[in-house]
């Protein structure tokens, strides 16, 4: 019997009538048989907006969650130290790129979504919604966000769209890096001055909860989980990530000799994993919402940063032009301002 994918290239050079009943069952053969979905292929409209949703929020917290960091660039206090946080944020806006330009595959454009971002009608992670207010806080970030991120973000390596899971393998290796440089940086302060494991603590306690939240809401509140699943776009559910990120975070903790801020959290040998507390979803609502304590000084801050980068964008805009013009090559540069309409990307599949 032919997969899934064979039944798909058959489609493609000769049954391209096909209805769409029949255009659905070949979709949801190729959901079930474990293949993917590639840009080209039909897809439900549904699919299609719903990964263009979350990898556009996933696209826009890694440029967001540059600022939080950012703060500490200059005030890093080694060479050492400084270099490393460079390279970590510079690999969050390369992460970025990756997305965006995931998300152009699905017939959409950066343009379009740095707009929606701007004018609030997309999202990013609650997390970046918080303020560094310490050195630590570089190293809490690393060890928890990003931890929380790979946690949350291994899984969609087998995301079921390829271009979005071929581009979370490399994000995933350096958000690798990135918590292991967390994790080393709060074990120096840990071991520190009693000031320097004073000022480790406080931060945990501070981006400990907020951590937990990043996985979104519980499952039985959570809008999109069950579909997601049912296409393995997510491969978990909240809770689940949630509960495999509390599970590893326990025993780093101890090693670090840092006190995670929850009086329930305990080993449960029935479950097989830890018990923790009640999160506070009422801050975590108001903060998705926009209420939390850096959400206006985070959106101000990106706003200003694309309105200053216009003459970047002008000038490679006219540099694509004049190569265009220059060599006659067609599609390299404009693709890369554009991305074709989700119009041509829902035609194109069906050619
Ligand atoms: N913040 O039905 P669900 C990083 C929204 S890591 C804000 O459960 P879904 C690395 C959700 O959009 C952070 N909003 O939604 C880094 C939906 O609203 P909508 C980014 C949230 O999509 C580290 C509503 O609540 N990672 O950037 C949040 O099935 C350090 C209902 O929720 C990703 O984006 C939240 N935390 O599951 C960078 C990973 N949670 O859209 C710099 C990819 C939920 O209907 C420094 N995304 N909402 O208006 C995902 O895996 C999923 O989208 C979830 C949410 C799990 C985040």
């Amino acid at each position: 019997m032919a997969t899934a994918a064979a039944q798909r290239t058959a489609r493609a050079d000769g049954t391209a009538e096909a209805d769409a009943a029949a255009h659905e069952a070949l979709f949801d053969a190729a959901i079930a048989a474990d293949e993917r979905i590639e840009p080209r292929d039909w897809m439900p409209d549904a699919y299609r907006t719903t990964l263009i949703r979350q990898i556009a929020q996933h696209a826009h917290s890694e440029i967001i969650g540059m600022q939080p960091e950012a703060n500490w660039i200059t005030r890093a206090p080694s060479l050492r130290r400084k270099a490393i946080l460079m390279a970590k944020i510079q690999d969050e806006a390369g992460h970025g790129l990756y997305l965006y330009s995931a998300a152009e595959t699905l017939g959409t454009s950066r343009d379009e979504l740095l707009d929606k971002l701007h004018a609030g009608r997309q999202k990013y992670s609650s997390i970046f919604n918080y303020p560094t207010l310490t050195w630590a806080d570089v190293g809490a970030i690393g060890w928890l966000v990003d931890g929380a991120a790979i946690t949350n973000q291994v899984p969609l390596c087998r995301c079921s769209y390829g271009p979005y899971g071929r581009a979370m393998v490399r994000i995933c290796k350096e958000e690798s890096f990135h918590q292991r440089q967390g994790y080393e940086l709060l074990m120096a302060l840990s071991q520190g001055t009693p000031e320097q494991h004073a000022m480790a603590q406080d931060a945990v306690d501070r981006w400990w909860w907020p951590s937990l939240m990043m996985f979104g809401p519980p499952d039985d509140e959570s809008a999109h989980s069950a579909q997601s699943m049912a296409w393995k776009i997510k491969r978990h559910s909240n809770d689940e990530l949630r509960q495999r990120f509390v599970d590893a975070s326990v025993p780093q903790a101890e090693s670090l000799g840092l006190t995670l801020p929850d009086p329930e959290l305990r080993w449960n040998e029935e479950r097989g994993h830890y018990d923790f507390g009640p999160i506070d979803w009422t801050e975590f609502w108001e903060v998705v919402k926009g209420n939390g304590p850096c959400n206006e000084q985070r959106m101000t801050q990106r706003r200003r940063a694309h309105d200053e980068g216009a003459w970047v964008r002008e000038a490679a805009a006219a540099y694509a032009a004049k190569h265009k013009g220059a060599t006659g090559a067609a599609d390299g540069p404009a693709r890369a301002a554009g991305g074709p309409s989700a119009q041509q990307a829902g035609e194109s599949g069906k050619a």
